[in-house]
């Protein structure tokens, strides 16, 4: 099994991610993404932006255990069931991260054009100092880090069709995240966020 500990953090500092680039083999990551992009509820939800309200810049989903509820924007949401393929991807990651995740967001990013904008999974509903595996398919995109406080302090990985992120210790505090608009890419991405609602 590969470990957490052969691979380097990433953050010089306040913070702690791992990158796994081809956690899922080419033929299993491609099985994953088709069953992905057929069997999950895709959905493009508004959200309020300085008081106006807009589509989000991708489909999203929301899947967990039953009772573990979100509260996202105001608006409280239900888990749907886990899938066969997120059940099975959860099992592959949990024993690298150490933990038993109980509920995942799931983004689809149409193109290029489509984003997640900056931020930070700082919820209270996630309890300090969360544990987030971050499992993408399809078109590879930049992640990008930066510090919250010493600006110049940044970051950037590609997360690759297949790979594996875990972010875990103070990163929640102290970095924000986000995947950039990227010209020139026509084909989908899909990332799963596999969350512990405490
Ligand atoms: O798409 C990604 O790689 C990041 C997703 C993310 O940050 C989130 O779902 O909170
Ligand atoms: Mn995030």
């Amino acid at each position: 099994m590969e470990s957490i500990e052969q691979h380097i953090n990433l953050l010089p500092k306040d913070g702690d991610v791992r990158l796994f680039p081809h956690f899922f083999r080419p033929e299993e990551s491609d099985r994953l993404l088709h069953a992905l992009t057929e069997n999950i509820a895709w959905k493009q939800e508004p959200i309020v932006i300085m008081g106006r309200q807009v589509m989000q810049p991708r489909l999203t989903a929301w899947y967990g255990n039953e009772g573990k509820a979100y509260t996202y924007s105001g608006v409280t949401m239900q888990p749907l069931p886990w899938t066969d393929a997120l059940r099975f991807i959860k099992s592959k990651i949990e024993p690298v991260a150490g933990v038993v995740f109980n509920s995942a967001l799931l983004n689809f990013y149409r193109n290029g054009n489509d984003s997640m904008g900056w931020h930070r999974d700082n919820e209270r509903s996630l309890g300090p100092q969360p544990v987030i595996g971050s499992v993408s398919f399809g078109a590879a995109r930049y992640f990008q880090l930066k510090h919250a406080k010493e600006k110049t302090l940044r970051q950037q990985v590609v997360l690759t069709h297949g790979s594996f992120l875990l972010m875990r210790g103070h990163t929640q505090e102290n970095w924000y995240h986000g995947v950039p608009k990227t010209a020139r890419i026509t084909e989908p991405r899909i990332n799963i966020t596999f969350r512990i609602i405490v």
